[in-house]
């Protein structure tokens, strides 16, 4: 199974994607996560990454596409995977469907966590008061630009899906459990 999860940040991407994967034994491909882990190691793609991350940008297109290409070539993504913050651009979409083909491959759903702005910022904001070491990027002068990159940049994603008629819209509001279930419901599994 391939599917796409797709929301503003603190919309609950990472929170549900860990938990499908779980379920269903697939992989959880966060492009953030991958992002942050090749800074850490220092890497040039990483460090790259970085400047735009801390001030709440997109990193180049070209560089998330080439590390998710290079990640889904993995054996471990045989049978499907879960794709946590990517694509967040039209572009990124367009070379994701096209990563897919060469492979004789095509997403089964594109589920949209909506999630009003509000809750967004509270969610974070208590994130940086509880991971260790806090994000850079979860702080408040970042927060809201990167909602904002949300809506200018990958709000276009949604449309890009819906013409596909991929994409379906889950109620991210409520405890993470709550949301699971609809999760659950809409990608139609049925375990326990
Ligand atoms: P991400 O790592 O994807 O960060 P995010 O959007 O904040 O989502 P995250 O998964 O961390 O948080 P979640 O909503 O699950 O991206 C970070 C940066 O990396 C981007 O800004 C960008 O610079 C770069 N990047 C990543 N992908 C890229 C791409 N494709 N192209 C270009 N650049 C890219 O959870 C947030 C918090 O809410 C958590 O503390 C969680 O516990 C809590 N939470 C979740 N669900 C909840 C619920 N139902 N109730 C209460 N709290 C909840």
């Amino acid at each position: 199974m391939l599917v796409v999860f797709i929301g503003p940040p603190g919309s609950g991407k990472g929170t549900q994607a860990e938990r499908l994967a779980a379920k269903l034994q697939l992989p959880h491909l966060s492009t953030g996560a991958m992002l942050r882990e090749a800074a850490d190691a220092g890497s040039e793609p990483g460090r790259r990454a970085m400047q735009f991350m801390e001030h709440g940008h997109l990193a180049p297109d070209e560089l998330v596409i080439a590390v998710i290409g290079e990640r889904i070539a993995q054996p471990d993504c045989a049978r499907g995977c879960l794709f946590d913050g990517f694509p967040r651009t039209i572009e990124q979409a367009r070379a994701l469907d096209q990563l897919l083909l060469e492979g004789g491959r095509t997403l089964d759903h594109v589920l949209e966590l909506d999630v009003a702005e509000a809750e967004l910022v509270q969610r974070l904001l208590r994130r940086a008061k509880t991971s260790d070491p806090p994000r850079t990027d979860d702080t408040p002068e970042v927060i809201p630009e990167r909602i904002e990159v949300y809506r200018r940049q990958t709000t276009p994603v949604l449309e890009y899906y819906r013409e596909r008629g991929l994409l379906r819209t889950v109620d991210g509001q409520g405890a993470p459990e709550e949301v699971f279930v609809r999760v659950c419901d809409t990608v139609g599994y049925r375990g326990t």
